[in-house]
C-alpha cells in the first residue's frame, strides 16, 4: 500500500500548535519521515545492522522512541543470536497501536515487546543493543545526560548504542548553511515553502538539536568507550558508541 501524503501544513494555519505526535501524525508518518530526514532508510537499515553485530545472546534490544516500529523490524529481520528479545518503547498510544499492528504483519520470530511509556521512566535492562533514532532530541535537555548514564549502565560489555539526531553546529555560518540545505533537500522532495515554514514554527520549541561534540562527550561521561558518527548528511547524524 502507497504511504498516505503528509499534508499537514499544505494550507495556511492561523494559530500554529507546538508538535505533537498523534493519529493525524501516524497517519501521515511514513512519508513525513522519508521526505524530511535525509538517509533515514539508509540510517534505519543500517541499524539492523549494526544490531546483528553487537547484539548479544540472551539480552535485550531496545528501539526508544520506536513510532511505527521502523527500527525494531530492521533488527527482526536480521539474524540475532538465541534468546535475543527486542523492547519498543513510545509514549505516543496512537505510535503504539499502529505499532502493533504493523508488527502483526512481520512474520519473524523474535520477540518483541512494546511499551507505551516515557523513555525516562522506563526500566532498562541486560542490553547488548539500544537505539534512539530521532528521539533523544525530543527529551527536554535537561533530562538528557541522566538518561543517558541510565542506559549506559544498562548496557552489557561489547553492547552498542545507536544514536540518530538533527544536529547543531557551534558555528553559526554552517549552522545556517545546514538547515538552507536541509530546507532545500525538503523543497526537493514536494514540499512547499509554506509548508516548510509551518512545520519549522510547530517544532520549534519541541526538537532541541545538540552538537555532535555535546553527543559524543555525553557518551563518553556515560561510559562509553568510542563513538564513531557513521552517517551525516547536512545536519542529520548518526552515531554509534561502544562500551568495552
Ligand atoms: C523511527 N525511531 O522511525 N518517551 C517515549 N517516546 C518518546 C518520548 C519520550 N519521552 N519523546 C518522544 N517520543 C523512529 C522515529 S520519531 C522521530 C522516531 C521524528 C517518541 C515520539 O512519540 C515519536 O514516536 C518518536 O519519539 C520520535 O526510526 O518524528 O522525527
Amino acid at each position: 500500500m502507497p504511504d498516505n501524503m503528509d499534508t499537514l501544513f499544505s494550507k495556511p494555519l492561523d494559530q500554529i500548535a507546538p508538535f505533537k505526535f498523534d493519529e493525524s501524525v501516524v497517519e501521515v508518518f511514513p512519508d513525513m519521515i522519508k521526505r524530511s530526514v535525509p538517509g533515514y532508510q539508509t540510517i534505519v537499515s543500517m541499524t539492523g545492522v549494526l544490531a546483528s553485530r553487537y547484539a548479544q545472546a540472551d539480552s535485550n534490544l531496545y528501539d526508544l522512541g520506536c513510532s511505527l516500529g521502523a527500527s525494531t523490524l530492521a533488527m527482526r529481520q536480521q539474524p540475532l543470536p538465541a534468546g535475543c528479545k527486542i523492547i519498543g518503547i513510545d509514549n505516543s498510544q496512537a505510535m503504539m497501536d499502529r505499532c502493533q499492528s504493523v508488527l502483526e504483519t512481520d512474520t519473524n520470530e523474535t520477540p518483541v515487546e512494546l511499551r507505551c511509556e516515557d523513555l525516562l521512566n522506563s526500566d532498562y535492562r541486560n542490553a547488548s543493543v539500544i537505539v534512539l533514532n530521532f528521539t533523544l532530541q525530543f527529551v527536554r535537555p535537561e533530562h538528557r545526560d541522566a538518561l543517558m548514564q541510565k542506559l549506559v549502565a544498562s548496557l552489557r560489555p561489547g553492547g552498542c548504542i545507536v544514536i540518530s539526531e538533527k544536529v547543531q553546529f557551534s558555528e553559526p555560518e554552517l549552522d545556517e548553511l545546514n538547515i538552507a540545505l536541509h530546507h532545500e533537500f525538503k523543497v526537493r522532495n514536494g514540499y512547499s515553502e509554506l509548508e516548510v515554514a509551518q512545520k519549522r514554527a510547530s517544532i520549534e520549541n519541541v526538537l532541541i538539536r545538540d552538537t555532535i561534540g555535546t553527543h559524543r562527550q555525553r557518551l563518553i561521561e556515560a561510559g562509553c568507550n568510542s563513538c564513531n558518527v557513521w552517517f551525516q548528511c547536512f545536519n542529520f547524524a548518526s552515531m554509534v558508541a561502544l562500551k568495552a
